[in-house]
């Protein structure tokens, strides 16, 4: 039987979108590159990547990885497994990874974990982008939802669990505060480009 042309295939910039299910990744992406991503109708309950191409630009959304109600703690697993071996097997090819957290919710989930002797998922994601010497921007999603009193507070207990020293400005190539609801995406979008161009692929910044 013929085989459908991999859509990764010739691809040389990559692109990729890592966090929770939820975070809001799908969105995002859709807001940066006005393209519309398969999206399944229950949350996290896709186990493949999907991908967009814009010439041998590749952009990845990864399922969302964690706990996610009404789905057992296996397929959990197995979503887990699957995105790992994603990244461990393309690494060489991932230009810059987004890791997107609800910023939201992330001190909250992170202090209980944090309560339990866990690790944070995000924080374990962020661990190991880094052992793998991916470059990784950390969009923090949904500040929309953070009184603006608190947002300070928050970005620095944020950088703080990822292993970066607050305060969070200090880390400008790598926190991005972003509302994909309000349509405030400029900070991670400055930063891919940012990628782009250091790669000397200005030509790619009309996807994105
Ligand atoms: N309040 C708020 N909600 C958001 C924001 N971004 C996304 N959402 C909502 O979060 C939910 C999950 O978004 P989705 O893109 O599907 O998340 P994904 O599972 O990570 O791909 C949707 O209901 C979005 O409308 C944001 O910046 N603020
Ligand atoms: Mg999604």
């Amino acid at each position: 039987m013929s085989k459908r042309k991999s859509s990764v295939e010739g691809a040389k910039f990559e692109v990729l979108f890592v966090g929770r299910s939820n975070v809001g990744k799908s969105s995002l992406i859709r807001e940066l590159t006005g393209k519309k991503l398969r999206v399944g109708k229950r949350p996290g309950v896709t186990l493949k990547p999907s991908n967009l191409r814009f010439s041998d630009l590749l952009i990845t959304d990864l399922p969302g990885f964690g706990f996610m109600s009404g789905i057992k703690e296996r397929k959990q697993d197995i979503v887990k497994d699957n995105i790992v071996r994603y990244i461990e097997n393309n690494a060489d090819r991932i230009n810059v990874a987004v890791l997107v957290i609800d910023g939201s919710a992330f001190m909250d989930v992170a202090n209980r974990w944090d309560a339990r002797g866990e690790i944070p998922i995000d924080v374990e994601m962020f661990g190991f982008l880094n052992e793998l010497g991916i470059d990784t921007i950390v969009a923090v999603n949904k500040i929309d939802k953070i009184k603006s009193e608190e947002l300070n507070l928050t970005l620095n207990g944020i950088a703080q669990f990822i292993g970066l020293i607050p305060p969070w400005q200090q880390w400008p190539q790598t926190i991005a505060p972003i509302s994909v609801k309000k349509n405030d995406i400029k900070s991670v979008k400055a930063l891919i480009r940012k990628r782009f161009h250091d790669a000397k692929r200005d030509d790619l910044f009309k996807y994105i």
